[in-house]
């Protein structure tokens, strides 16, 4: 499945052949990158008559807190940030853990690199130094210089990937970037809005010329994990992993407990501050009964 706006879902059969499919009433809706069973009705039209099961999910919760998947069967989770629109390590953290309960892996990109100067870029690379020792890739691209878009390009081969962030990052225009001959297809998703920019209304996928999949995805304002088992958390933070199970506590949360060996980690300055903060936020939000 290559896209799905209201009714309509862009299917793509082996031969790379795309149909207008509707979806049987009785189905889930589909997603990016759903696999699905259909019948053609018409030499370009169809109907999706099965959803195969998802390998992995993206999700997140809908205004009424229900799971709402956003793309399918993808291992890895691009999340694209910028200093303008300035980003939030709150965010960033969430798509991290997203990432890891998921089990895609996670890519942070920096992109606007021509924005930044020798300072600045220093600057962030500093900040940003804490996920890198923690095992996460991280590059600076530039649409505009192309920095760093070959080596986006080595990290995205062979596997399916989505962009995520925040709109106006620039995630359309890493797609377009890496696919410059890129068919119709991205004009008649994008829609221009009143300040004259694109903004994608609906994720979509693309193939890489030399193997694999890489969506494109509407921007966010905010995102937030849909309710995960409060115990589980800890398994989204990947610095945590030395420590768990060696707590006094069994089921300990890592928030208050005395004897705990992540606290004492933070404590100790193995364990980054602000990650735990965040980690305590999630805590919080996923043990509230009335979550937003
Ligand atoms: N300076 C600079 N501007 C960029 C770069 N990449 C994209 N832009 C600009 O950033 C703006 C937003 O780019 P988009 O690609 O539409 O951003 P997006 O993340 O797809 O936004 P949404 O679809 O709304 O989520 C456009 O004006 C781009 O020209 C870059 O590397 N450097
Ligand atoms: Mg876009
Ligand atoms: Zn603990």
């Amino acid at each position: 499945m290559l896209a799905h706006f209201g009714q309509v879902s862009l299917v793509e059969d082996q031969q790379g052949e795309v149909y207008r499919c509707a979806t049987r009433r009785n189905l889930p809706r589909t997603v990016c990158g759903d696999r699905v069973l259909w019948q053609a009705s018409s030499p370009r039209e169809g109907i999706i008559t099965q959803v195969l099961e998802r390998e992995t999910t993206l999700a997140r919760p809908d205004h009424n807190n229900r799971v709402r998947p956003v793309a399918a069967n993808l291992d890895q989770i691009v999340v694209v940030i910028a200093t303008r629109p300035s980003f939030e390590y709150g965010m960033l953290d969430r798509y991290l853990v997203a990432s890891e309960l998921m089990d895609a892996a996670p890519v942070i990109v920096v992109n606007k690199s021509d924005t930044l100067d020798d300072e600045s870029r220093h600057k962030l690379e500093q900040r940003l130094g804490i996920y890198r020792d923690i095992g996460y890739t991280q590059l600076f691209t530039s649409t505009r210089t192309t920095d760093g878009l070959k080596e986006l390009h080595r990290q995205l081969k062979s596997h399916t990937s989505i962009l995520v962030g925040q709109s106006g990052v620039g995630k359309s225009s890493l797609v377009q970037a890496l696919l410059p001959d890129l068919d119709i297809r991205v004009g008649a998703l994008s829609q221009v809005t009143g300040l004259g920019r694109h903004t994608t209304t609906a994720s979509t996928l693309y193939h890489l010329p030399d193997g694999g999949n890489l969506i494109d995805s509407p921007g966010v304002r905010d995102f937030t994990l849909c309710e995960v088992p409060v115990n589980e958390l800890a398994k989204g933070f990947r610095e945590f992993e030395p420590f768990l199970g060696t707590c006094r506590f069994h089921n300990c949360l890592h928030v208050n407990e005395p004897g705990c060996a992540v606290q004492d980690a933070v404590r100790g300055g193995t364990i980054n501050e602000r990650r735990f903060r965040n980690y305590e936020q999630l805590v919080n939000t996923m043990s509230t009964p009335s979550k937003r």
